[in-house]
Order: C-alpha cells, then structure tokens, then sequence
C-alpha cells in the first residue's frame, strides 16, 4: 500500500453519500476543481448515475479517463451496488454499478465511501504511520474503513468495515438496516435527526441540532453527546478487536466543531489501551475521492 506516490494521482472521482454527491478533478494528487450536489435518497440507481456523470462532464471528463467512484453502502466482489441502510438509498438493491459505469464512462473502481477514505488516509494522511488504523465516518449513516498492517480489510459481499452496525448499549431503537439498537442508528445523522423528532424538534437535521447545541440548548446538547458516547464505544469495542493505534473521524459530524473532543470526553473512561490515537482525517471531506481515485490506479493491492 506504500507504493503510490500521491503525485501518480491524475483522474476524477465522485463520491456519493447520502446527503450529498461529491466529484472532483485530480491532478498530481491535488484537487484542482470540486463540484457538489444534494443526493436525491430516493432516485433510482439510474438516475443516481446521471447526477454523477453530469457532475465529471462540467469537470472535463472523457471517456476512459482513470476514475474512482466511492458510494455509501456496500460494493461487493463483482461490483454491484447494495444499501445495507434501507431507510437511506431505499431504491439500491443491487445493481451493476461498475458495468453500468464502465458503459457510460469506460472503467471504473467502485467502493465503499468511508473504505475509499480509509486507504487514503491510510496513505496519504492520518494513518500512513499506523499498524491499525480505522476511519470512521460521522455522516448521515456511521461509516467505516480498516487499515491493518498496509491492507484495506475487504470481503467478497462488501460489508466488511461496516463499523455503524454494530450493537450499541447507547441506542435501543430499530435500524435501516434491519438490526436493532446499532452506532448508526443513534449516532448518525439519520438518528441524530429521529433522536431530535423525539425529543420534539421534528425536522431538524443533524446539522441544526448542532446549532441548537452552539446556542445552548440542553436538548441538542444530550443528543450529541449520545452519539459522541457511541462512537467512544465503538472506538474502545474496535480497539480491542483489531488492537487499533490510530482513528481518523471524517463525515460532517464527525469534522464538527467540538465533537472529536466530545469522543475523547467520553473515551477517557476507557483504560489506555482501548484508547487509540484520535484525531481529525487529514484530507478532510476529500478522503473519499482521493481515496476512490487511488483504489483505481492501484486496483490489483485491494
Ligand atoms: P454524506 O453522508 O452524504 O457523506 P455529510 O458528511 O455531509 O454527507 O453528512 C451529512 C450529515 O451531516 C447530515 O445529517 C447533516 O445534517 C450533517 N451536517 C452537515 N453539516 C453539518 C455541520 N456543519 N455540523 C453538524 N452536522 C452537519
Ligand atoms: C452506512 C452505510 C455505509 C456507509 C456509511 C456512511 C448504506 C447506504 N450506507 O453505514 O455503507 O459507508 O453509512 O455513509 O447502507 P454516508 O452516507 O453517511 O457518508
């Protein structure tokens, strides 16, 4: 994984989340140009394909041209696209996206958005030093990516890293995903929005239970220290599995003002041990496309 100089990276990538659809041109490592657009949760894989190749044309692409493209939910071995959380992209049940893609816009690598943003950080940023290293990503769901000894952890059905659907002892309310009392469900931003609804602030988003925190509001204050207490155990449970050093938070939550230092709060009651390094993802909201773009020119190590 050490093997690519980030000057070898030159192509495009996208990256659609479940709020937002990000693509970028990528020149020498850098992003030179980045476009973004609101996800529509609801369109059909189809039309989820139109909105990103309409972003890379405004960007020049052609095609052929290297592209990586990071997604939310899982890709598995044959490049098809699945949600796990159904209640996020309810229209993705399976679909060819790398064929599909590769028709339209000639080949492309396709991943998981938060593994994307793991194997870049893991080799351009927070996690080039590390043994075991893990991005995690606050977003509207709780993404993963897992970094041991210079491999991306990947498995055939794509679900590997998935970190979010782990049981929580903070949460005890149902999941898209089907389980029950998951990180992703209390600590997202799908359940920091359900979590405000029940307190009755029905329809603020994640981003104005932050602002109602800023402003004092004990109400928004609770419910962002549940998900901060979420992801500290999740941090401390992952630990002890894969003997972590390092975490990278990423996602819009996740690169809030205050809420790294809300998980370190919360991960103080965990012995030292369990206490990896955290910090903020050095690439910021640009890990998954760089990561996408990388995972593309260096396909054959994934
Ligand atoms: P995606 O999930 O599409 O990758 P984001 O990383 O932007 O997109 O995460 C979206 C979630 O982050 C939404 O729940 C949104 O309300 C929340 N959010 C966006 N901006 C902020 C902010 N400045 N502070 C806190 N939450 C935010
Ligand atoms: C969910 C899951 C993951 C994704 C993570 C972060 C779906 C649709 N997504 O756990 O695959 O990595 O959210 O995604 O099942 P984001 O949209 O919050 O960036």
């Amino acid at each position: 994984m050490k093997d690519l100089p980030r000057t070898d990276l030159t192509g495009f990538a996208a990256d659609l989340g479940g709020t937002k659809i990000a693509a970028a041109r990528i020149e020498q490592g850098a992003i030179v140009e980045r476009l973004q657009t609101q996800t529509d949760a609801a369109a059909d894989p189809k039309a989820q394909i139109v909105v990103i190749r309409g972003l890379l044309e405004r960007l020049g692409h052609t095609t052929g041209a290297p592209l990586g493209v990071a997604v939310t939910g899982r890709v598995d071995s044959a490049g098809a696209w699945h949600a796990v959380n159904r209640g996020t992209l309810p229209a993705i049940l399976g679909f060819p996206l790398e064929h599909r893609l590769a028709g339209d816009l000639g080949a492309a690598t396709c991943l998981n958005d938060a593994a994307a943003a793991a194997f870049a950080e893991g080799l351009f940023g927070a996690g080039s030093s590390s043994d075991s290293f893990a991005y995690l990503t606050v977003s509207t769901g709780v993404g993963g990516g897992l970094v041991i000894a210079n491999r991306l952890i990947s498995s055939a059905n794509g679900l590997a890293g998935h970190v979010g659907f782990v049981s929580s002892p903070h949460a005890s309310g149902p999941c898209g995903s089907g389980r029950r009392a998951t990180v992703e469900s209390i600590a997202g931003g799908r359940g920091i929005a359900a979590a405000a609804a029940a307190a009755g602030h029905d329809g603020a988003d994640a981003r104005a239970v932050f602002a109602a925190a800023a402003d004092g509001q004990d109400w928004a204050e609770q419910i962002i220290a549940i998900s901060a207490k979420a992801v500290a155990t999740l941090i401390g449970d992952l630990a002890a599995i894969l003997g972590l050093d390092t975490v990278a938070m990423g996602g819009s939550i996740g690169l809030a003002p205050g809420y790294i230092d809300r998980i370190r709060d919360a991960l103080s009651d965990e012995p030292k041990l369990f206490r990896p390094h955290l910090v903020a993802a050095e690439l910021g909201h640009d890990a998954p496309l760089i990561g996408a773009l990388a995972a593309h020119l260096r396909k054959e190590i994934l």
